[in-house]
């Protein structure tokens, strides 16, 4: 039998209900179910001495294997070569790309040492989904050790265009592995070009579209598929979820607050990708240009923390809490705060009654592969009564959702205009872009999106002749 094996930096902590998390966890669970499998990942610890050691659980048909890392490796391979090269430079922020060859190097070697823990655990037949940036040598490493299943890769974030890509220095051989998975998955089209133009134009490799709508790519003496999978969410469960927590105590305290003024609603991790100074800045913008909108309209921003031990992210608290505090002095009256920057955590289903509650969804990164937040937001209106969408371009969710006000983050005029746009909307229009974009959440949710991976995933043909059969269901 056929088992799925899900490669991903984290394991994401299951609760009884399921997932904590957004989109990759739910979905990606939902398939380990159904097919039987396992998930394999680091464990989130962080240990000082000794040999991290894989803890297997089982959870009825699927197995968690999860292993602890070392601190250098952490250091070098995830907050390091991952998060303080690769994410800056994929999201289009070379300003922020700081490259350490040893960092490289670790992160090589936790991929071929993380790859050499799973590899007993394999068998024959089990087909392997590697996930994100964290794991680009991941199959090159598996080769290395004598795996011949089928292995498939999905990158979350966006892929950038290759004058952009060039600036981290060992770009040629992150692209020469990506060439080692059987399958590539992008979360959009410009995402796949992009791909496509480096293999073009700086490996000198060759792409070519096929009919089944995969693009087959051969380079570095390779030959593989490629192709853009959107992610999705539920959006049916995010709209239940949502009505459930309508008279809740969250969405109760929210509107007795407020008293009865709109609501502009954002959440997202801090992260500088996010465009969260740009944002604040065109609420003041609208404040400034709309005096009519002083104290008819509050703003809610909710950003946990991420990555607190990068510089970067440090820093973009600071500028956030500086400008939330200049903007709020500015404006604030005895009544009223513009302003609420709150920088923590919410359960799911909290998050989801507040964006119900809200007048206005405003998502506008800088560059993010998808942006689950947009699609969420969205899911969880009311019907009869939906909130508006203001979304950024940048956001691979801006491919789909058509029905939003699409921004430019970096056009501050801009995006106070559409904030203007968004609350004054009448009730008719409201309705149209809501069900528009509900009607393309629906078509591609997020088993649409895991079931069409897999699918090509298992049709694409396999490297050293290795025939594999279909997944099979688990029983019950
Ligand atoms: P992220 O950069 O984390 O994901 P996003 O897609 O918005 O961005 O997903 C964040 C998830 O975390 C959402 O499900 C959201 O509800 C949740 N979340 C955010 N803030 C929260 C808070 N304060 N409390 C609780 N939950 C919160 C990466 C890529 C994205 C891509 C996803 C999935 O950067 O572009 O869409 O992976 O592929």
């Amino acid at each position: 039998m056929s088992r799925l094996i899900i490669v991903s930096n984290r394991v994401a902590p299951i609760s009884e209900g399921g997932p904590a998390a957004g989109g990759l966890a739910v979905g990606v669970y939902d398939a380990l179910k159904e097919t039987g499998g396992m998930w394999f990942g680091w464990s989130g610890d962080v240990l000082t001495s000794g040999q991290p050691q894989i803890a297997l659980e089982e959870r009825g048909a699927v197995t968690f294997a999860t292993i602890g890392l070392l601190r250098r490796d952490y250091d070098q391979y995830y907050r390091g070569f991952s998060n303080a090269t690769l994410w800056p430079a994929f999201h289009y922020r070379a300003d922020l790309v700081q490259y350490d060859r040893h960092e490289y190097e670790g992160y090589s070697r936790v991929n071929a040492w993380l790859a050499q823990q799973l590899v007993p655990l394999l068998r024959e037949d089990d087909v392997i989904w590697v996930h994100d940036y964290h794991l680009i040598p991941f199959a090159q490493a598996l080769r290395a050790a004598g795996v011949k299943n089928r292995v498939g890769f999905f990158l979350h974030i966006p892929f950038p265009a290759s004058q952009v890509l060039l600036a981290v220095p060992p770009h040629r051989e992150l692209v020469q592995a990506l060439c080692a998975f059987d399958l590539l998955g992008f979360q959009t089209r410009p995402d796949l070009r992009a791909f496509c133009d480096y293999i073009v134009n700086e490996a000198g490799g060759t792409t070519a579209l096929q009919p089944d709508g995969l693009t087959r790519i051969e380079a570095f003496g390779q030959t593989l598929c490629a192709g853009d999978y959107p992610i999705g969410v539920y959006p049916d469960e995010i709209a239940e979820l949502a009505k459930a927590g309508e008279r809740g105590k969250p969405v109760r305290t929210l509107k007795s607050t407020l008293h009865g003024r709109k609501v502009i609603m954002s959440v997202d991790r801090l992260d500088y990708s996010k465009g969260l100074v740009e944002r604040f800045r065109a609420f003041e913008r609208l404040l400034d240009h709309a005096p009519a909108q002083r104290n008819k309209v509050s703003f809610v921003q909710i950003a946990p923390p991420t990555r607190a031990d990068l510089h970067a992210y440090q820093d973009i608290r600071l500028r956030l809490e500086a400008e939330s505090g200049r903007i709020n002095g500015r404006y604030a009256e005895l009544d009223w705060t513009p302003i609420w920057y709150i920088h923590r955590q919410y359960e799911r289903a909290v998050l989801a009654a507040l964006f119900r509650a809200s007048n206005v969804g405003y998502v506008t990164p800088l560059r993010d592969g998808m942006n689950l937040v947009a699609k969420e937001y969205v899911s969880a209106q009311d019907p009869g009564d939906p909130g508006v969408l203001v979304l950024s371009r940048f956001a691979g969710a801006a491919q789909e959702l058509s029905g939003a006000l699409i921004v430019n983050p970096l056009d501050i005029d801009g995006m106070a205009d559409a904030l203007g746009t968004a609350l004054a909307m009448p009730l008719a229009e409201r309705l149209a872009r809501y069900h528009d974009m509900m009607a393309q959440l629906r078509e591609n949710n997020v088993s649409v999106w895991r079931d069409r991976f897999m699918r090509d995933l298992g049709r694409v043909s396999v490297r050293q002749g290795v025939s594999v059969p279909p997944l099979e269901r688990a029983q019950g």
